[in-house]
């Protein structure tokens, strides 16, 4: 009888759901990553560093919106899942997932300092018999010329003793109808074995997984599609500049050019993109391709018009103001939504907050509510804290912006208390029309 080969006894560990799987970055990708492997019975541990996060995590607790709260504790409570800060149970997995934050350095290049940091733990304790994926958002090439090097160091061959793979994550977050389990999955393997090995343990609890031809193909599919929202974005913030010129309503264009049902896709204006994707991941195709003598002109042009979008929306507040012989200087702007996008606890480059930094940098006295964020950070010495949406706070402020059209807001009470009304979302549309002179953007 011959010998199971490494990537055999793996693949039965897999396929058995026996493997110890080890996802490393327990945020909105990591943690449905890790209650859906453990739903299908693998014994998943998370390691985090975040050590209020772990304590949550090991006492059943839910800290992520689109992760189920019941199954969570449940697999807890079963043990098979549960969290740590330190690195020492790799030496024990069969499969290690990296799920680690992937953002830009203050002048806007790539930081992977946290992939590296991580690809060195594992480096330490690899073994044969371990599959090693990245799921982080990165550059093409970071697998192959970054990680694979690091782990090579320890005299085993990828393919035959370990098996390396780059899958790039796309949650959506607050998608109700996408999750984890039914979001096609990209694999890219750097040989074969890797490849298959990254598609069969993926296959386990993802409905359609898409196996490519190589990790840098795999990342460049990742970064391309952010930055095609990215690019489809900055041209209706365009549309939205010339439409301002020219006295059309952009919001009634965009809509009525989307009853076309071939060949457009419908994206929307607003106050710029926030996130930690969109803003960000195009900087990091920018940043790469600059290595092949190359600059991307159509890229880094909607880069800067969606930071442009920010301007164009304070621009508008100051403008509304001056037209009541208002100055913006010492004016009270209430601001609604710090979130960067509706319905969601993260302000990670947010245009609202940015909105925010220039009324306060043109000396605005700047207040805000928004009841997923409780405080803002616009400078070390300007931290403001969320205030009640009362109809006397409305009507108290000299301008009103809605940033972000979050579903909670009483849009009623705003339309009825607000002096001056910014709607930077189209949130109010047509349905309060005549009430009150709501400025579009
Ligand atoms: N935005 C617009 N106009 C639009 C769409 C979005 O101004 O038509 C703004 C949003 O308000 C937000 C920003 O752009 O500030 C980003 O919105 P988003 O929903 O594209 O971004 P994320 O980061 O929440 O999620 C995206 C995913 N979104 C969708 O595909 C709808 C997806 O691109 C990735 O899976 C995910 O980033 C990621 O993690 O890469």
């Amino acid at each position: 009888m011959l010998p199971v080969s490494v990537k055999e006894e793996l693949l039965r560990k897999i396929e058995s759901h026996h493997a110890n799987v080890v996802v490393i970055g327990l945020g909105y990708v990591g943690l449905p990553l890790a209650v859906e492997k453990g739903n299908v019975g693998f014994n998943v541990i998370g390691i985090e560093k975040n050590e209020e996060r772990v304590k949550l995590i090991n006492a059943g607790m839910n800290y992520i919106p689109d992760v189920n709260g019941e199954e969570l504790r449940k697999l807890t409570l079963e043990g098979r899942l549960s969290a740590t800060c330190s690195f020492d149970c790799l030496k024990k997995a069969d499969v290690i997932i990296m799920c680690v934050p992937t953002p830009l350095t203050e002048n806007r290049d790539p930081d992977i300092s946290q992939i590296v940091l991580v690809t060195e733990q594992i480096a330490k304790h690899l073994r044969s018999g371990q599959l090693v994926t990245l799921e982080s958002t990165t550059y093409p090439g970071t697998t192959q010329e970054v990680i694979l090097p690091h782990l090579l160091k320890n005299g085993l061959k990828v393919g035959e003793d370990f098996f390396l793979a780059y899958s790039p994550e796309r949650v959506d977050p607050g998608n109700k109808r996408f999750k984890t389990k039914n979001i096609a999955k990209i694999v890219g393997g750097v040989t074969p074995a890797c490849l298959e090995v990254g598609c069969n343990f993926y296959g386990q609890t993802i409905q359609q997984v898409v196996g490519v031809s190589s990790p840098a193909a795999s990342e460049m599919i990742k970064v391309f599609e952010n930055t095609y929202r990215a690019v489809n974005i900055a041209l209706v913030n365009e549309l939205m500049f010339i439409c301002d010129k020219m006295g059309l309503d952009v919001w009634e264009i965009v809509k009525a050019a989307g009853t076309k049902p071939f060949g457009i896709q419908t994206f929307y204006p607003g106050p710029g993109v926030g996130g930690h994707c969109i803003p960000v991941d195009p900087y990091y195709l920018t940043w790469k391709v600059k290595e092949y003598d190359f600059y991307s002109n159509l890229i880094e042009l909607a880069v800067q018009i969606n930071i442009k979008a920010s301007y164009f929306v304070a621009n508008k507040i100051s403008k509304a103001l001056n037209q009541q012989k208002k100055s913006l200087y010492e004016s009270r702007v209430l601001i609604l939504g710090a979130a960067y996008k509706r319905d969601v606890d993260d302000a990670r480059e947010s245009p609202a907050v940015k909105i925010m930094s220039i009324l306060a940098g043109e000396g605005a006295k700047v207040v805000y509510h928004d009841p997923y964020i409780p405080e803002v950070e616009l400078s070390r010495k300007l931290i403001l804290k969320s205030i009640d949406l009362t109809a006397e706070e409305i009507a108290r402020a000299d301008c009103v912006v809605i940033a972000t059209d979050h579903s909670c807001f009483d849009y009623e009470l705003i339309v009825n208390n607000a002096d001056i009304l910014v709607d930077a979302r189209n949130a109010i549309g047509d349905t309060m029309k005549g009430r009150r002179e709501i400025i579009k953007i």
